[in-house]
This record gives structure tokens, C-alpha cells and sequence, in this order.
């Protein structure tokens, strides 16, 4: 297995349902991610019950995050991802952060900071969303952010928002 096990980078990804079963979804995806070509699992945290944050008037949401070793580049990776989220049914309506079947966001990926036109890692709003910082906290208790700080640190600064983990 010459060099087989070197160039994968860690990589956080973010799963969030609303709507058609959210927990099943996100099992669903969990499923889908692990069979991409180029990614394997190391984590999954339990699954949180979340309020909606941004546009209110939408059910409630059921999130997690899930580490991944990958080597796939990032856009490669998010490419990968909006597959699963339209083979599971997502369809983008006219209104900014409605409701949907399934979201998946690259998080973090390696210690690398990036700004293209469809991808900024770390994901922007990570500081502020529980539905994000407490499950990556569970898998990730030491991990630092990058350009962001120690979860921990960022985890003292956000409030639950209801959040509850299920099970
Ligand atoms: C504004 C503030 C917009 C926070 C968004 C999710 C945000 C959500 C999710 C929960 C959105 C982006 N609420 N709102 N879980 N996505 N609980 O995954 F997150 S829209
Ligand atoms: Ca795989
Ligand atoms: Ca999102
Ligand atoms: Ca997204």
C-alpha cells in the first residue's frame, strides 16, 4: 500500500434536514458520503434537534457533523456533496434559506483557509450556529478552527438555541 495513506486531509462536514424525515435524511447522507470515492468516515456525532435560525416560518431542523479523511480537493468534494443533496431530493426555491430535504457544508477541510465564488472554508457562520459547534465539539473537542480559534473558546461565546441531541 506505497504511500497510499499520505495527502488525505481531515475535513468537517455539516448535515442539516428540515423537511421529509429529517433524521432518516441525514442517516441517508451519512450512507451516501461514506460511499464516495475518496472519503472515509472517522466520526459521526449523535444527531440535535435544532430551532431554525435565519428565516423562522420552517419547521425545525435535525443536524450533526461527520469528520472525514479525504483526498478529494475541496471543490471536488463539495461538487460530491450537492449530488447527495439533489439525489435526495432538494429543490431551491426563490426564498434565501428555506426549508430543504438535505444541506450538507463543507466545514473545515485541513487546516486550509479558502474564498472561491461557491466555497468559503471555514464555513462563514460556524462561530455563530450551535446546530454546528456542539456536535463538532462532541467529535472534535480540541480541534482549532482555522482563522476562528479553539472550539471550546467559540463554543463559550454561543448560546444552545435550543438545541437538544436525540437519543
Ligand atoms: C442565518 C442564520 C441563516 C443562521 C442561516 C439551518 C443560519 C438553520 C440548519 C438550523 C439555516 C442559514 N437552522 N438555518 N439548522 N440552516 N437549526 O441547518 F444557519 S439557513
Ligand atoms: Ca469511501
Ligand atoms: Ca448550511
Ligand atoms: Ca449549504
Amino acid at each position: 500500500m506505497k504511500n497510499s495513506e499520505i495527502d488525505w486531509v481531515a475535513a468537517y462536514i455539516g448535515l442539516g434536514s428540515n423537511l421529509a424525515n429529517p433524521a432518516e435524511q441525514i442517516k441517508s447522507a451519512r450512507t451516501a458520503i461514506t460511499q464516495i470515492a475518496g472519503v472515509k468516515e472517522l466520526a459521526f456525532s449523535s444527531l440535535y434537534h435544532s430551532l431554525p435560525m435565519g428565516p423562522k416560518d420552517q419547521p425545525d431542523y435535525v443536524n450533526a457533523v461527520m469528520c472525514v479523511a479525504t483526498d478529494l480537493p475541496p471543490m471536488d468534494l463539495l461538487r460530491c456533496l450537492q449530488r447527495i443533496e439533489n439525489d435526495q431530493g432538494r429543490i431551491r426555491k426563490a426564498e434565501r434559506w428555506g426549508a430543504r430535504t438535505l444541506d450538507l457544508d463543507v466545514l473545515i477541510y485541513g487546516d486550509q483557509l479558502i474564498e472561491l465564488p461557491d466555497l468559503s472554508v471555514p464555513h462563514p457562520g460556524l462561530a455563530e450556529r450551535a446546530f454546528v459547534l456542539y456536535p463538532l465539539y462532541e467529535i472534535a473537542p480540541h480541534i482549532r478552527v482555522p482563522g476562528k480559534g479553539d472550539i471550546a473558546d467559540l463554543l463559550a461565546q454561543c448560546s444552545m438555541n435550543g438545541l437538544k441531541r436525540l437519543d
